[in-house]
C-alpha cells in the first residue's frame, strides 16, 4: 500500500474526518482523497460517510491492504486471490531486485512442497512467501525455516491451537484421543496422532559467503476442510481444531511480525524452537540425501541441524524427511 493511502486509512480509523480536512492534512487534492477512499472501498474496507466526514467501519477479512493495515513489520504485502505459487512469484520478485515483500494468496493452483512435491492449497488457507535479503552466509539460511516454524506455532497457539514443531519444517497438532501405538510396535506412531497444520519451504540464492535472497514459503491450513487435503499426510486445519474459522488477517499479521523479530536475532531462534518442538525426546528415522539415520533426537544445533543419538554414536543431520517413531 502506498504511503499516502496508508495515511488516509489511519486518518479514517481515527475518523470521522472530512474530505477537505484530510486533503489539507495530507497535502493532496480533494479528488485524490476521494480516489484513495474509493480504492480502499474496492479493496473491501467499509468506509462510511456522513455530514461529519469519512470513518472506517470495517476492515476486510483478508487481502493485502487488510494485512498491511496495522502490521507492525516493514513488509509490503502483495495479495492474490489465486496464483500458481507464492514462492514462485516471490522468486520472480527477487530476480527483479525486490526485498521485504510478503506474497500472500487465498488459493494456490500449483503450490509446491519440498523435493517438488505438491502442496494442496484451496481457498481459505494462508499461503504466503516472505522475501528478504539477510546479510548472512548461505550456510546460515536453514535457521529461517526454524524461525518460520516458531512464528507459525506461536500464531497458532495465540489462536487457541496447541501446535508443535516437527523438525525441520512441519507444524503439527497432536490429537491424543486418536490411536496409540501398541506395546510390541516400536515403529511409526499410529496415524492420526500427529496431524500436519503447516508446511514450510525455504528457497534461496547467493554465493557461499553471502545470501542474495531468501524466500520462506509458509502454507497454513487455516479455514479449509481437511477432507479437501491429501489424506496420506494426515492434515488438519485451524478451523477444524477450533471448531470455528480463524481471523486470517490477524493470524497473518502475528506470523509475519514474529518472523520479522526472529530474523533480526537468528541466534535466539533455537531456544524458542526447542520450547515448541515435539521432535526432541522422540525416536526418529530421518531419510537424508545420503541415507537413513535412526536414533533418539536429543537436540538441535545452529543453524538447524538435528542431533540424533544413534547406536553408532551421535550424528547431526542437516536435511531430510523426519518420521517420529515412539517417545524415548
Ligand atoms: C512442505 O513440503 O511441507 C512445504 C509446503 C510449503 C507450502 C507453502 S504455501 C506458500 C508457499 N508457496 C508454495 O508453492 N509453497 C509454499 P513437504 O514436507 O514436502 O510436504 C509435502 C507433502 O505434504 C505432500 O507430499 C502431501 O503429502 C502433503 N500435503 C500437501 N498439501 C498439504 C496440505 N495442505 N496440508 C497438509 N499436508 C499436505
Amino acid at each position: 500500500m502506498n504511503e499516502t493511502r496508508h495515511r488516509v486509512l489511519d486518518a479514517l480509523s481515527d475518523g470521522p474526518v472530512s474530505g477537505p480536512a484530510l486533503a489539507e492534512d495530507l497535502g493532496i487534492s480533494r479528488s485524490a482523497v476521494w480516489k484513495h477512499v474509493e480504492a480502499l472501498r474496492a479493496a473491501g474496507f467499509q468506509i462510511e460517510s456522513d455530514d461529519a466526514g469519512y470513518s472506517l467501519a470495517e476492515v476486510p477479512e483478508f487481502g493485502g491492504e487488510a494485512v498491511e493495515y496495522g502490521l507492525d513489520a516493514p513488509f509490503d504485502v502483495e495479495y492474490h486471490d489465486s496464483i500458481p505459487s507464492t514462492n514462485a512469484r516471490a522468486r520472480d520478485l527477487a530476480a527483479g531486485g525486490a526485498e521485504d515483500v510478503v506474497v500472500l494468496a487465498d488459493e494456490q493452483t500449483g503450490g509446491r512442497g519440498r523435493l517438488d512435491r505438491d502442496w494442496v492449497s484451496p481457498s481459505g488457507g494462508i499461503w504466503l512467501s516472505i522475501l528478504f535479503r539477510p546479510d548472512v552466509p548461505m550456510a546460515h539460511a536453514p535457521v529461517y525455516t526454524l524461525a518460520a516454524a516458531v512464528a507459525a506455532t506461536r500464531a497458532a497457539r495465540e489462536a487457541g491451537v496447541e501446535a508443535t514443531i516437527k523438525w525441520p519444517n512441519d507444524v503439527l497438532v497432536s490429537v491424543t484421543s486418536a490411536g496409540t501405538s501398541s506395546a510390541d510396535d516400536d515403529d511409526v506412531l499410529v496415524g492420526g496422532e500427529e496431524r500436519k497444520l503447516v508446511g514450510i519451504l525455504t528457497e534461496m540464492e547467493g554465493e557461499a559467503d553471502r545470501v542474495s535472497w531468501v524466500v520462506v514459503g509458509i502454507g497454513v491450513n487455516a479455514n479449509v476442510d481437511p477432507d479437501s487435503l491429501p489424506s496420506e499426510a494426515n492434515p488438519t486445519s485451524l478451523q477444524a481444531v477450533r471448531g470455528e474459522t480463524v481471523d486470517r488477517r490477524l493470524f497473518t499479521q502475528r506470523l509475519v511480525e514474529t518472523f520479522d523479530t526472529l530474523r533480526q536475532t537468528p541466534e535466539s531462534v533455537l531456544d524458542e524452537w526447542r520450547e515448541y518442538a515435539t521432535t526432541l525426546g522422540k525416536r526418529v528415522r530421518v531419510e537424508t540425501p545420503t541415507g537413513v539415520v535412526e536414533g533418539d533426537a536429543v537436540d538441535v544445533e545452529f543453524p538447524g541441524r538435528l542431533v540424533v543419538e544413534t547406536d553408532d554414536g551421535r550424528q547431526t543431520v542437516s536435511a531430510g524427511d523426519c518420521e517420529h517413531l515412539r517417545p524415548v
